[in-house]
Formats: structure tokens, C-alpha cells, sequence
């Protein structure tokens, strides 16, 4: 047998630990050229507007533009992509749509309120945001399916004005991107990109309005731009590299798991790959398929980069530990190839989507199952969750004090306040002890 191209492990090893963490270890790039880059970018795009982000898309994306009008499609233009596009693409994006649609709508948080005895009303009342923004890469990443899973959720969240911006490199138009976003209900597209569109949706400039959140994956500039307009503008998850963890018991097909593992994989060089199973000829088994499988994939040299640099095969000793491993690893995908997957969700705590069963692979929900397919990377799924509609709303409190509410609560607000040395509090709580002022 050749050389495996996975790293194997053993929980049995004695530098086990170490040799995991090392694994698992990503660091959030960041680099001060590209800081220092973008920091003139957003600055000059804020002073200057439409000027400066044409002459950047000029210079970044080799486009002769002289106005913002020649960046903005309309939606004709969308509308005309979905016909260009295939029958079979057509349908295929609007039946995702749906299932994506159907299933955020169970996601929808509605507004609450209780009365208490003294007629006094708590509660909280939730609204979609005004308007959003959504960055769609141009170049080897371009995911329609992407602009459904952030804008179906959006627009189910009932926010009003949905803009996206994806750069246009020379001129290069995705239709099934253009299609996805028509399909979606986006609002308005523009085709600006990198740091100079982050800048134009969290300041706003002439053509393009501000926005209250950003959401989107991007390169290194799309990103460290993201990072420099924090706290100006909401902003989504900064996305790591994709991840998949396979458990398997050692009775799936192990053409199937290769190929599931190749899924995450050709995503990107830095992708990561992890299989656990506590039947070591299984691992073998998915080796010898890796080997046979992986010279006919279109991205053989992704793959392969991505399986040796950051992918581990990891023989445990039982379901138990695998579970154990799960948790620790927290990734951002989890199938669980075995009988019965149910007896194990009890116990599974981290995990972004969690696939049941040998018939569910990840590609399924990546595309069209219905849950979101942008999920928390890196372990961080330790305290974040899926994408989803309440990403798109907020809410407000609401207090509704009735005069007879007013004055119990103003007894304890006063001494609370004096507490902190704050007459005026006080004051304002203790107006309100005695009932209306005209009484
Ligand atoms: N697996 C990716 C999403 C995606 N897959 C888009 C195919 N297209 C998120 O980790
Ligand atoms: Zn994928």
C-alpha cells in the first residue's frame, strides 16, 4: 500500500493530545501590508465616495467604468440571468430557495410581552433590520448557492432593503450568481468588491447606502476590512477554512466517506478533513478508495494538498471516545456515519450542522436540505450557531409601566440609585412614587 495521504492518529498514542491541537490549530490570518492597505482603502473611500471606489474598481477589477450607474445591475439584468441560465440550473436554484425559505421560516422570532398584576407590560418586540449588505466573491470562491443561504434568511427576517456587492473582474458576470440573487429577492446589486465595497456598504457613499450589517465570506481584504469597520456596522462570523468531521462506524461504503471528505476538501488548500472510527481496517479501507478515487476529481491538487496538509484519519477506541473527540473538536460539520445516529445527539454539544446516518452526506446540506449552510469554523462552534433569520432581526425592550407598577418599582429603583450616588435617578424613580402629578 502507498504512503496514505491522511495523517493516521491514535487516541492510544502517547502524544496524542499535542499532536491533535497541533492539527486542529488555525490562525486567523492577518497580515500589517494588507491592514495598512485596506486602512487607506475604507479611509478613502469614506472621504471621497463613488470617486474613490470607481477609481479602485478600475485598478483592482480592470474595469473602464466613469460612473457608479455602470455598476449597478438592474433588476432586468437579474431577471434576464435566470432565463440565460440552464432549465435544469434554473429549477435546481429555485427548489433550493424554497427548502432554504421553508425552513428559516420555522427560525422567525415574534415579539412577547406579559402583564403583570399591577397592569404594568414587559416585554420585547422584534424587527428585521432596515438594510443589510451581503459581499459575494468573485473569483475561484463564487457559491450561488451562498447568495441563497445568506439572503433567504434575511429576507425572511423581513429586512427591508437587502444590497449586494460582487466584484466583476474585467467584467467576468456570474449568471447563476446574478439568478441566485433574482431568486433570493435581493434588492439591489452592485459590482464593486474587495476592501473598497466593505468600505462603500458600512459608510455609504452616493450610489451605494449605508447598511446596519454586512454579511458575506471574502478574501484577506474582504475580511481585514470587515475586522477595521467593527463597531460602525454589524457584521457577520470571520469565516475560517471549511471543515468536515466524519464519524463512521466502519459498515458505510468507504467510497462514500472518501468522497465525502474529498467534499470539504476541494474547497480550498486549507480545508480540513478528519475521519474517526474505532475499526482500523475501515481506515485503511478509505485509504485505498482515497488512492483510487482522488486522480479522476477535477480539483485532484486541492484535494490532495488539503487531505495531506490538514486532514487526519483518527482511530478510536470506541464510540464513546469518538463522541468525546466530537466535542472537542467542535466542528463546523459532523456526519455521523453509523446505526442509529439518534443515540448519540443527546451527547453531542459542539457541532455547526450535525449530518445523521450514512444517506446524508454533506454536500446535501451545502446545497438544498434547507439549514444554513454557513456555520461556525475553527472550534468556534463552542459558542456560535448557524446563519440564520435572528442574525437578521434585533429587538427592543419594552417596559409599559402602569402608574400603580411605577411606584413599587420606584421604591426599589430610589435606594438602588442612591446607592450609586445617582440623586438624579432617584429623583426621577421617586416623582413616580406618589402617582399622577395632577392627582
Ligand atoms: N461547504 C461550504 C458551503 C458550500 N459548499 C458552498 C458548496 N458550495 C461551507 O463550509
Ligand atoms: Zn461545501
Amino acid at each position: 500500500m502507498p504512503e496514505p495521504l491522511m495523517a493516521r492518529l491514535s487516541s492510544r498514542q502517547a502524544d496524542f493530545d499535542s499532536l491533535l491541537d497541533a492539527l486542529l490549530a488555525w490562525d486567523s490570518v492577518s497580515d500589517d501590508a494588507v491592514a495598512s492597505t485596506v486602512q487607506h482603502v475604507l479611509a478613502d473611500v469614506k472621504a471621497r465616495g463613488d470617486a474613490a471606489l470607481l477609481e479602485y474598481t478600475r485598478q483592482f477589477d480592470a474595469l473602464d467604468v466613469s460612473a457608479m450607474a455602470e455598476l449597478e445591475f438592474s433588476q432586468e439584468q437579474l431577471l434576464a440571468a435566470l432565463t440565460r441560465i440552464d432549465a435544469a440550473q434554473r429549477e435546481a436554484l429555485e427548489n433550493a430557495a424554497a427548502r432554504i425559505r421553508h425552513y428559516h421560516e420555522k427560525q422567525v422570532q415574534q415579539s412577547w410581552s406579559y402583564t403583570e398584576a399591577d397592569g404594568t407590560v414587559l416585554g420585547q418586540q422584534v424587527r428585521g433590520m432596515d438594510r443589510v449588505g451581503l459581499y459575494v466573491p468573485g473569483g475561484k470562491a463564487t457559491y450561488p448557492s451562498s447568495v441563497l443561504m445568506n439572503a433567504v434568511p434575511a429576507k425572511v427576517a423581513g429586512v427591508a432593503e437587502l444590497i449586494m456587492v460582487s466584484p466583476t473582474p474585467r467584467g467576468f458576470v456570474n449568471d447563476m450568481v446574478l439568478a441566485a440573487a433574482a431568486i433570493a429577492g435581493v434588492d439591489r446589486v452592485f459590482a464593486v468588491g474587495g476592501a473598497q465595497a466593505i468600505a462603500a456598504l458600512a459608510y455609504g457613499t452616493e450610489s451605494i447606502p449605508r447598511v446596519d450589517k454586512i454579511v458575506g465570506p471574502g478574501n484577506i481584504y474582504v475580511a481585514t476590512a470587515k475586522r477595521q469597520v467593527f463597531g460602525s456596522v454589524g457584521l457577520d462570523m470571520i469565516a475560517g477554512p471549511s471543515e468536515i468531521l466524519v464519524v463512521c462506524d466502519g459498515k458505510t461504503d468507504p467510497d462514500w466517506i472518501a468522497m465525502d471528505l474529498f467534499s470539504q476538501a476541494e474547497h480550498d488548500e486549507d480545508a480540513q478533513s478528519l475521519l474517526i472510527s474505532p475499526d482500523a481496517d475501515f481506515l485503511d479501507a478509505v485509504a485505498v478508495s482515497i488512492e483510487r478515487l482522488l486522480p479522476d476529481m477535477e480539483r485532484v491538487d486541492i484535494i490532495r494538498q488539503s487531505l495531506a496538509g490538514r486532514g487526519a484519519m483518527i482511530h478510536v477506541a470506541d464510540m464513546d471516545e469518538a463522541i468525546a473527540l466530537v466535542n472537542r473538536i467542535a466542528p463546523e460539520h459532523l456526519e455521523l456515519s453509523v446505526d442509529q445516529p439518534e443515540q448519540y445527539l443527546a451527547d453531542i454539544r459542539h457541532a455547526g450542522a450535525i449530518f445523521m446516518g450514512r444517506h446524508t452526506p454533506e454536500a446535501l446540506g451545502d446545497y438544498c436540505a434547507g439549514p444554513n449552510h454557513v456555520l461556525p469554523t475553527s472550534g468556534t462552534a463552542r459558542f456560535s450557531s448557524p446563519l440564520g433569520v435572528y442574525d437578521f432581526q434585533k429587538r427592543s425592550s419594552i417596559i409599559n409601566c402602569s402608574p400603580a407598577g411605577a411606584a413599587t418599582l420606584a421604591a426599589t429603583a430610589s435606594v438602588l440609585a442612591r446607592g450609586e450616588s445617582l440623586t438624579a435617578h432617584a429623583r426621577s424613580a421617586e416623582y413616580r412614587m406618589a402617582g399622577d402629578s395632577d392627582e
